[in-house]
């Protein structure tokens, strides 16, 4: 292989950073071919200046007490693109960009011994802008398939895992604050002959006006609405009391019937509506809450066997009376 002669002014010129050399009054010595594209400023308009004065906008305060710190001590210093986003006026050449765009840069600065006891200072600038926006990407990427991990597709409400992660949290803050917390398991009526008869997209077509209607009547972001699973969905209301919590539902149930969606199919109306199962805990009268959904879901049972379109409390004490009465096995 033979021997390739090394042109340093070459390798200065091609290098993908800034580089630039000051001497112990900080003129400059070296400003290479990186510097002159993303400042617009030439190597012979650079050399021998000031680096204070050489740029229309001075260098940040940071950069220049850094500078300062390396040319008086001979300290090293990093100036992280975290804290200073853009120390010196340098800026992208990107032609999709209308204007000049700031360069996002990071910057080291080290003392280097020269002849005679003197020191210079090389000035190595990266550009961080491309990292930041991988790294802006990313994070949105994340954050996109989060919210998808928590939401349902077709309905747009909250899915179930978020539900049961929810639930957990809101029902702890209702015990350690003693504050009541109402629970709605709310079902679709007679919704498999709905499907039989007009179709499965039409019946998509209802979960998504159901899901808006019963969210329409929602309002305190510390509410949740959730699809529960099919054509179940299922509200946590903190701070709502069991008197309060019965007229919501009733609020619930009218905000369907005012849909005015036709079931030709259904016994109950003529048209779509909901049945509401309700439970609450009150922290006057429970201690033991782990059956708060088990109440819930009885008195939806409840509900459908007392006809539909309706809804049903059950008191959380009062579950297992109820549960053997209407479920004899
Ligand atoms: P009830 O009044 O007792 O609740 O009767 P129902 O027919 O609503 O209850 P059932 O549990 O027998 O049927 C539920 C139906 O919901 C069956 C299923 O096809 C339908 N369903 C569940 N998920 C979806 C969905 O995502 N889209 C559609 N179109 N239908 C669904
Ligand atoms: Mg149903």
């Amino acid at each position: 292989m033979s021997a390739i002669e090394i042109n340093q002014s070459r390798i200065l010129d091609n290098i993908t950073i800034g580089l630039v050399a000051v001497d112990s009054e900080e003129k400059i010595l070296l400003w290479n071919a990186w510097m002159e594209r993303h400042s617009g400023i030439a190597a012979q308009e650079a050399l021998n200046k000031r680096i204070d004065e050489v740029f229309a906008t001075p260098p940040s305060s940071a950069f220049l007490a850094a500078l300062r710190n390396t040319v008086s001590y001979g300290l090293p210093a990093v100036l992280s693109n975290a804290l200073h986003r853009s120390p010196l006026p340098l800026f992208t050449l990107d032609e999709s960009f209308t204007e000049p765009v700031a360069i996002h840069q990071s910057i080291t600065i080290t003392s280097i011994p020269a002849n005679e006891d003197k020191r210079f200072c090389l000035i190595q600038i990266t550009d961080s802008s491309t990292s930041i926006r991988r790294e802006k990407m990313l994070r949105s990427h994340s954050e996109v398939l989060k919210k998808d991990a928590t939401t349902d597709s077709l309905t747009g409400l909250y899915n179930r895992r978020f539900f049961d992660e929810h639930y957990k949290i809101s029902l702890g803050q209702a015990i350690r604050q003693k504050h009541p917390l109402s629970i709605f398991m709310v079902d679709i009526d007679f919704f498999k002959q709905y499907n039989d008869y007009y179709g499965h997209p039409a019946g998509d077509k209802i979960l998504i006006q159901v899901a808006s209607a019963l969210k329409s009547q929602i309002s305190r972001s510390s509410d949740m609405l959730a699809r529960y699973g099919g054509e179940e969905f299922v509200l946590v209301l903190p701070n709502m009391t069991e008197e309060h919590g019965k007229q919501f539902a009733e609020k619930l149930i009218a905000a369907v019937n005012h849909l005015q969606l036709p079931h030709l199919k259904s016994k109950a109306e003529q048209r779509i509506s909901i049945s509401i199962g309700l439970s609450t805990y009150d922290p006057n009268k429970h201690r033991e809450v782990s059956a708060l959904i088990d109440a819930a879901d009885t008195a939806l049972y409840k509900a459908k066997q007392q006809g539909r379109n309706q809804a049903c409390f059950l008191a959380l004490d009062t579950l297992l009376t109820h549960r053997l009465q209407i479920r004899p096995s």
